[in-house]
């Protein structure tokens, strides 16, 4: 029979390997850029329920905004800050909408983006802001990189936008820069309501917790992920699970091997 103190004992043997397993997953979510409170409760909240190694996944899930089935949109415009990838994601979203045989027009209204000679090798109708449209499915717009932390510079692309409504505006935004920067975007470019978020770049970070982060700062869901290059490199629907396991397995350093020791698989 086990003696009371003994099963005392135990316990508190359980409890403090739990906590240092608990610790290790926060230290593990926090090297993936998940900020340090939100790694904190993820890892709190997978101890307190099942351990497997395949719940931990659900946790982030749970807590990223995706859009929910993106059915072909007829009017997307990319604004964001300068050298985001936006150029590059929209040549990505017209060779992703093209495979799906929607006619896709590209509307360039950035002077000194090389998208013209781009979309014209890949046989893509490129036209600039005087042209007339032909008939499309999809109409793509290209705009200029912006400094947001300038107002009149965000006013600007307001008015230049003003000339194509029923227009989804996406804020595209790097998941390699800093969360600061990230925030600052977000708050700077909500004069022009955009509709969503386009991560670009997953490819250069360790830290795609970002996505994570940003869930829980603003409503606006993600739409599309992209990464690699070069072109027409890869472009994705945003989807939370798939965005939970790059996350968690994708470009792992040594502590995530540590934690999927601690952690009864
Ligand atoms: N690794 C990687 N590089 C990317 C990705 N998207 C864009 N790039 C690179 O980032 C650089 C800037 O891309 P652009 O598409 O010109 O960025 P932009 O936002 O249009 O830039 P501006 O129009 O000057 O504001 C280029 O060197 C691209 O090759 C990506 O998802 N992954
Ligand atoms: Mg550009």
């Amino acid at each position: 029979m086990t003696r009371p103190v003994d099963e005392i004992r135990r316990r508190l043997e359980a409890r403090k390997q739990t906590l240092g397993a608990c610790a290790g997953l926060a230290r593990f979510l926090t090297a993936k850029g998940v900020c340090r409170q939100l790694a904190q409760d993820i890892a709190e909240g997978f101890f307190q329920k099942s351990h497997h190694m395949s719940k931990l996944s659900e946790h982030l899930i749970q807590r990223l905004n995706v859009k929910s089935a993106i059915s072909l949109p007829t009017c997307l415009a990319l604004v964001g800050p300068t050298g985001v990838g936006k150029t590059t994601t929209l040549l990505k979203l017209a060779s992703f909408y093209t495979t799906q045989d929607a006619r896709v027009v590209i509307l360039n209204l950035d002077p000194q983006s090389s998208l013209n000679t781009i979309a014209s090798k890949w046989g893509l109708p490129c036209l600039g802001p005087e042209d007339t449209l032909p008939e499309y499915d999809l109409l793509l717009i290209d705009t200029p990189g912006c400094n947001f932390y300038l107002p009149q510079r965000v006013e600007e692309l307001g008015h230049l936008l003003t000339s194509c409504p029923d227009t989804h505006i996406l804020l595209t935004l790097s998941a390699a820069t800093k969360d600061v920067d990230v925030y600052g975007a977000i708050h700077q470019f909500s004069y022009l309501e955009p509709a969503g978020l386009i991560f670009t770049k997953l490819d250069e970070t360790l830290a795609g917790g970002i996505l994570l982060n940003v869930c829980q700062k603003t409503t606006l869901p993600l739409w599309y992920v992209a990464y690699g290059y070069p072109l027409p490199g890869k472009i994705e629907l945003a989807d939370a699970e798939l965005i939970a396991k790059k996350i968690l397995t994708d470009l792992n350093c040594e502590e995530f091997h540590y934690l999927r020791q601690l952690i009864v698989e």
